[in-house]
């Protein structure tokens, strides 16, 4: 092994996601379920947000417990013998009935993705970088998808046509405990139609693997299983997220992360009742670093150009202007 590889191999790949979308479709619930299931490697420092707590599983409790600002936390975890810096931004549920007020929380929530560019920006202006310095640009964003409309409205194709000249987008239905497997089905089609008919660029795994490495992948006997294909079929993926309440396993007794109905149990991590299983190792493991890749070389590129544009334009403004001063002047 060569130094740089070991030094690779032992390097901590830093890995920051994000959720959004309307009010109450299970966002934070979705973040309290993938912080429940990460190995964490280093406990005393972490300093969890408390609305990451705050569940609203009695009638009454969903205003208290709506997220009310964005919030992020860091998490050291390890997967599949990978150290990652985990970080994940949680935003306020975008409002409906707010034309004027959803434009200025979708703004905000592009806002925080372009801060993350001007640190990057920041960083490579110095004379003297510093190697260390963290990767803080959201390298992907859940949207999540009402499941009580019939694929995607207006307000969904207006902040995703926003959202994906910035950002990986994967669309996300959540709460699919609520629909049958054939209204699953027929939801993902339609959604999927919308997307192509309004020409939304979410991120596509059949892309992706023409910028893996193959040779890489072959190797690999389970990546060659789950081929770009299959993993862009089940786009948008769907999650369940478990209630509160303690759920075992009528089989094994075993304490379940799951939803419990008159008529049976839901599973949250069974890849049978729902994506999630599906969707978390696409983030942190099959797919993260080409996660990482596009974010730089599309999404930061895309941004620092259009900044460093903006500002030869507006000095190139102050020039005239200044001429038009001077011009002016002498006609006095
Ligand atoms: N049936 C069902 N309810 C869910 C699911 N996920 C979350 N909820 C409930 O939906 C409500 C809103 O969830 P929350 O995570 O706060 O939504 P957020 O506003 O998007 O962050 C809460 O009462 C949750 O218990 C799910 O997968 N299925
Ligand atoms: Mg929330």
């Amino acid at each position: 092994m060569t130094p740089r590889s070991r030094r690779r191999k032992h390097a901590i790949s830093q890995l920051n996601l994000m959720v959004v979308g309307f009010k109450s479709l299970g966002k934070t619930s979705f973040i309290r379920m993938l912080f429940d299931t990460l190995r964490i490697r280093r406990e005393d420092n972490i300093q969890l947000p408390a609305s990451l707590f705050q569940t609203a599983e009695k009638p009454g409790d969903a205003e208290a417990a709506s997220t009310k600002e964005l919030y992020s936390f860091t998490l050291d975890v390890e997967e599949e013998n990978e150290k990652i810096s985990l970080t994940l931004v949680d935003c306020p549920g975008f409002i409906k009935d707010n034309e004027l007020r959803l434009d200025v929380q979708v703004t905000e929530a592009l806002r925080y993705i372009e801060a993350q560019f001007d640190l990057t920006l920041a960083e490579e202006t110095k004379v003297k970088r510093n190697p260390k310095a963290l990767d803080s640009q959201i390298h992907a964003c859940l949207y999540f998808i009402d499941n009580a409309n019939n694929g995607l409205t207006d307000k969904d194709i207006r902040i995703l046509k926003r959202l994906t000249a910035r950002v990986n987008v994967i669309p996300v239905v959540a709460k699919a405990d609520l629909l049958t497997t054939s209204q699953l089905a027929n939801l993902k089609k339609t959604i999927n139609r919308d997307l192509k008919f309004h020409q939304i660029p979410v991120f596509e795994f059949a892309e992706a693997e023409e910028d893996t490495d193959i040779d890489q992948e072959l190797e690999d006997g389970e990546e060659q299983e789950q081929t770009a294909s299959s993993f862009q079929s089940m786009i948008p993926f769907s999650l369940i997220a478990p209630e509160d309440a303690i759920i075992t396993d009528p089989n094994t007794s075993e304490r379940i992360r799951g939803r419990q109905f008159p008529w049976g149990i839901i599973d949250c991590l069974n890849p049978k009742h729902c994506d999630f299983v599906v969707l978390r190792n696409v983030l942190l493991t099959s797919h993260r670093k080409l996660f990482k890749d596009r974010t730089l070389e599309s999404f930061y590129e895309q941004y620092r150009t259009e900044r460093l544009l903006a500002r030869k334009a507006s000095k190139m403004i102050t020039k005239e202007q200044k001429k038009k001063l001077l011009e002016d002047l002498s006609e006095i």
